[in-house]
């Protein structure tokens, strides 16, 4: 059976936060190129529907860490923090991967980031799940310790936000439509990323939870992925509705 390697885990997650440095410099300036960002010059670059992308690149973020606890023997049942705190990554991935896919109006996604997604997807995955399947240790009333118990309140509050959002968002289509409208309702009264708030809310919640080195590199990685993006929509409603209300922020509520 597998062992915890900390110098494994050290390695990886300094890599993934170097993967978020590299993202912020890349992506401060100019946006991932997918959904309304995709330049219109590139139509030959290969794309596969929203549906079939989402389901496949975000697959591995719930099969692998499922893999590991299943080879895992004898399967770990105790501490009941350790337990708990796997569920919630299985369960964000699981709305992610089973639930999010079937109902996207989203446009095609472009298979080159397709492909670098599901990499990615594939090393947090094990990252994650390799941690607190193989190395994570709690003691055991870790469950009423304020950092679990804030952390979990916070993952919760975010990942409701996230999946609210994602749904006015969807509810702005007919199905078969690919036109961008002004979000309203919910968050997006204050801020034009929503969603991304919600997600990186999420995952700093789930860093506070399980306290540890993965989860922060996670979390910081989210925030350098999907802030700049958050930044870039922003500008692009502001340049494309002239009647979009001033008064919203680009991601944190009242302040930036
Ligand atoms: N997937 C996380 N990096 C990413 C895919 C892209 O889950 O090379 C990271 C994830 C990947 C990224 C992933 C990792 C890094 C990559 C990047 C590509 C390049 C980058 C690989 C894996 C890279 C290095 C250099 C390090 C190798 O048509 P449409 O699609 O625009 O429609 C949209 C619709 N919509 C609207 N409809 C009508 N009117 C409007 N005004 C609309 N505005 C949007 O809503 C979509 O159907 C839908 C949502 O769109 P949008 O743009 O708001 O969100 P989106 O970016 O598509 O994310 C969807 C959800 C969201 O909840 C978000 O929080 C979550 O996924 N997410 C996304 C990205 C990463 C992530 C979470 C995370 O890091 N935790």
């Amino acid at each position: 059976s597998m062992q915890c390697s900390p110098g494994l885990v050290l390695a990886l997650s300094s890599l993934l936060g170097a993967l978020a440095l590299l993202q912020l410099s890349l992506y401060l300036r100019v946006p991932s190129r997918y959904g309304k960002h995709e330049e219109r010059l590139c139509r030959a670059r290969g794309r596969l529907p929203a549906r079939c992308a989402w389901f496949l690149q975000e697959l591995p973020s719930f099969l692998v860490p499922a893999l590991l606890l299943a080879l895992r023997s004898p399967p770990r049942l105790e501490p009941l923090g350790c337990r708990l705190l796997c569920c919630l990554f299985g369960w964000h991935y699981f709305y992610r991967t089973f639930i999010y896919p079937f109902f996207t109006r989203g446009r095609p996604f472009p298979l080159q980031l397709l492909f670098f997604g599901t990499l990615f997807c594939i090393y947090n995955g094990f990252l994650q799940g390799y941690y607190l399947i193989y190395c994570a240790e709690y003691p055991n009333d870790w469950c009423t310790d304020i950092r679990f118990t804030s952390g979990l309140l916070l993952f919760l509050l975010g990942m409701g936000i996230n999946i609210h959002s994602d749904l006015l968002l969807r509810q702005l289509r007919k199905p078969g439509e690919v036109t961008y409208k002004i979000p309203q309702g919910g968050l997006f009264t204050y801020v034009s990323g929503a969603n991304y708030f919600g997600e990186i809310v999420e995952w700093f919640g789930f860093a506070i939870a399980t306290w540890s080195l993965p989860a922060f590199a996670f979390a910081f990685f989210t925030l350098c992925c999907i802030g700049p993006r958050a930044y870039h929509h922003h500008r692009y409603y502001l340049k494309t509705f002239t009647d979009y209300p001033k008064s919203r922020k680009a991601l944190i509520p009242f302040v930036f």
